[in-house]
């Protein structure tokens, strides 16, 4: 036999496990990949710019902080970087915060330190003695942190640091992660594996991937995390895990990022041996100021508490007969003497209720304005239903003035393909921060409601349901990285540009060869518009199916609660489709203020993209571009599958420019979501069909498979759903 081929597979195979794990490395540095630098003329920029790095001070963060800058530096610049005690040499890389500062340098920055809030930064070359060096300083040593990680970006989004002067700050407080993770490691609506956090591990074994999601999240500025799932399992609060959520405060701590728990309302029976959890109750209120206590002796800087309260068959305050102010207020005299938040969310909607379900969270929220605690700020979601590839704005964010409301987005992809559809989130995110809530006027944007400028809110925040798993590449699909990555930066600054955001995330992840970056944010940018028409176009909204929301299911009747069914959200019939939430139907658009009410009320001014959202129409009902509304459902329907298929013929093109690994990976997921994209098509086409009566417009291709067909498939294991 000839052995030869079995020596050459011994030789190789070593070889080939080293390139598999570099790749595999790639996947999981996210968007802090520090490559090298291949313009060559920057390069030389750079390197004549850094001669090595000055720390002032020495705490926790700063050391991170200059860790980091090595790392990247190193990377970037492909050599070592000195560490100088002192800049003598001209060229010194300096940081540290405004207390480290000579009084000279502080002067000529007055202008900037004014213009920055706690966690700002600025980024400045100056002359000390006459030399020249670059300063990243701001008024904490987390501003700085922040600081440093602009300034890799820079470096990696090919920017010139020549006469560098930048001062930047959030415009949010609480930017922060929503884990929706179980004590058993599983993720509802997580499709990137099980939960990052190995509860059984800890507290003493501190996975490096705690330290690299912290690093990940504090490069985008995200200050906060809530570890468990708001559907919250009371154990969390118990010693045995506040040892372990200890060990997690402690390791993100010089991260700038605070943790949070989840509050189970009903946790004083389930742990505490009470009777009652009502908030009236003495004991009761005792009971969260003594556990409350307990956390803060543990984490000393614990960010308070968000809460999921009789919404979805949790517990809450009405379960005895008190109200949501009663509960928040409660929780809020635990955490205030600490200096914590409540964050109470506001997704509600009851099968009792026989109003439209969209109404139901403004009718249940509104009345109560201005009566939360000051240190309560009530979360809600940004549409009125739930997570939809598009949905109006909750009509929340223009009828409570006088309470801080916070964002929840889900970058999760719950409703949009899981982690297999390549769908580019900022899209969404932007369009509803752009939104206009009319309330004092034209220019009354979500965002300004939000930021708090509108109101003059002190306490501000922005929430976003995770992707994040213990996969190897974080999200499930490599482009889902950019998902999290984009919530971070619009946290950070919401009015900042969902083109710019997937620009200088290609740059940092992939490459920085326009070549590459170019057709490919034109394939982000489409991504988003992609799912809404080959999911649920033209205001379409919840016809996945049931439960997994995994798949269409717009035929689903049967489930107990009406509002679950995806017939409640579609309405079709012979006549036509669509939710009339008009005058003259649910009513829904008078809980908007008057211009946006008008404007969505008649169909002639409501924005086409929303038309079935608001507004119940005849299948013959002319769109602006002269088709029926059958003729152009249909149409959009194919223009999503369309669109995915040009999205594979921009990534096939690319394989010269990615690694192969991640190539391979996202080849073969678009493979994954044009099938899918083909899916929803047909099967949403052929079951309208059969109310429409109509044929399919020409350039729609034929289905494949029959309705009854469609209607057969079950996925009892798909993730997510437990
Ligand atoms: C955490 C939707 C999801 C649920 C989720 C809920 C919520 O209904 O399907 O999984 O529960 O929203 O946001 O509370």
């Amino acid at each position: 036999m000839n052995r030869l081929p079995y020596i050459y597979i011994l030789f190789l195979l070593p070889m080939l496990m080293i390139s598999l794990n570099v790749s595999a490395q790639e996947d999981y540095k996210l968007w802090l990949q520090y490559a090298k630098v291949q313009d060559s003329k920057l390069a030389t920029e750079y390197k004549s710019k850094i001669n090595g790095i000055v720390a002032l001070e020495n705490s926790e963060t700063i050391q991170v902080a200059s860790k980091e800058l090595q790392l990247g530096l190193s990377g970037l610049l492909d050599t070592k970087i000195e560490v100088q005690q002192n800049i003598d040499s001209e060229n010194a890389l300096i940081f540290g915060s405004k207390s480290s500062l000579d009084e000279d340098i502080l002067k000529n920055l007055k202008k900037e330190f004014d213009q920055i809030n706690d966690e700002g930064y600025i980024i400045k070359t100056i002359q000390v003695k006459s030399k020249n060096h670059i300063l990243i300083t701001g008024k904490t040593d987390v501003g700085v942190f922040y600081g440093v990680f602009h300034f890799l970006r820079l470096l990696q989004t090919k920017t010139s640091i020549e006469n560098v002067n930048i001062a930047d700050a959030p415009k949010i407080n609480v930017r922060i992660l929503n884990h929706w993770d179980n004590l058993n490691r599983t993720v509802e609506r997580g499709y990137a594996g099980f939960s990052l956090w190995n509860w059984q591990k800890l507290p003493d074994f501190i996975d490096q991937r705690y330290i690299d999601y912290a690093r990940a999240n504090a490069s985008i500025g995200i200050n906060g995390t809530v570890l468990n799932n708001v559907n919250a399992n009371a154990l969390i609060l118990t010693p045995q895990y506040l040892e372990k959520v200890e060990a997690l405060a402690n390791t993100f701590r010089p991260y700038g990022i605070k943790v949070y728990l989840t509050a189970r309302f009903s946790a004083p029976i389930e742990i505490g041996g009470l009777k009652t959890a009502d908030p009236y109750d003495a004991e009761v209120k005792n009971w969260w100021k003594e556990k409350t206590k307990e956390i803060y002796k543990r984490i000393p800087d614990f960010g308070g508490f968000l809460v999921k309260a009789n919404s979805e068959g949790q517990p809450g305050p009405q379960n005895y007969g008190r109200n949501h102010v009663d509960g928040a207020n409660m929780l809020a005299d635990a955490v205030a003497p600490f200096g914590g938040i409540v964050m109470w969310r506001a997704f509600v909607y009851s099968e009792h209720d026989v109003d439209d379900r969209a109404k139901q969270a403004y009718s249940e929220f509104v009345p109560y304005d201005g009566q939360f605690r000051n240190n309560v700020i009530v979360q809600v979601k940004n549409g009125a239903i739930d997570f939809q590839p598009r949905e109006p704005f909750h009509p929340m964010f223009g009828a409570m003035p006088k309470t801080p409301l916070m964002m929840e987005f889900q970058i999760t992809q719950e409703y949009l393909g899981f982690s297999t559809h390549l769908v580019y989130l900022p899209k969404l995110f932007q369009e509803v921060l752009k939104s206009d809530t009319y309330r004092k006027g034209k220019g009354s944007t979500v965002a300004k409601v939000i930021d708090g400028s509108l109101d003059n809110h002190k306490i501000t925040g922005i929430a976003g349901v995770a992707n994040i798993g213990n996969d190897i590449n974080w999200t499930g699909h490599p482009f889902a990285q950019a998902n999290w990555y984009g919530f971070g930066r619009l946290a950070w600054n919401p009015n900042l540009d969902s083109e710019a955001i997937a620009d200088e995330w290609l740059r940092m992840t992939f490459s920085n060869d326009e070549n590459f970056v170019n057709p490919v944010k034109e394939m982000l940018l489409k991504s988003r518009e992609a799912v809404v028409n080959y999911m649920t176009p033209l205001g379409l909204h919840h016809i996945m199916d049931t439960g997994h929301h995994y798949g269409p299911g717009p035929w689903v009747s049967n489930l107990s609660r009406p509002e679950w069914n995806p017939v409640y959200y579609h309405k079709a019939d012979k006549n036509g489709i669509g939710f009339d939430r008009s005058k003259t139907g649910s009513k829904a658009t008078t809980q908007y203020a008057p211009e946006a009410a008008k404007i969505f009320d008649d169909v002639k001014t409501c924005p086409e993209k929303d038309l079935l959202w608001f507004h119940h129409l005849s299948w013959d009902y002319k769109l602006k571009n002269g088709q029926t509304l059958w003729n152009g459902m249909a149409l959009k329907y194919q223009e999503g599958v369309d669109e995915v298929a040009a999205m594979q013929s921009t990534w096939n093109k690319m394989g010269n420019y990615v690694d192969e690994h991640r190539f391979k990976e996202v080849q073969m997921l678009l493979n994954i979501q044009h099938k899918e994209a083909k899916w929803w098509r047909d099967a949403c086409l052929l079951y309208f069909q059969q109310f429409s009566g109509k044929e399919l417009p020409k350039r729609v291709e034929k289905p494949t498979q029959t309705l009854e067909y469609f209607e057969s498939l079950k996925f009892p294991f798909a993730p997510g759903n437990n």
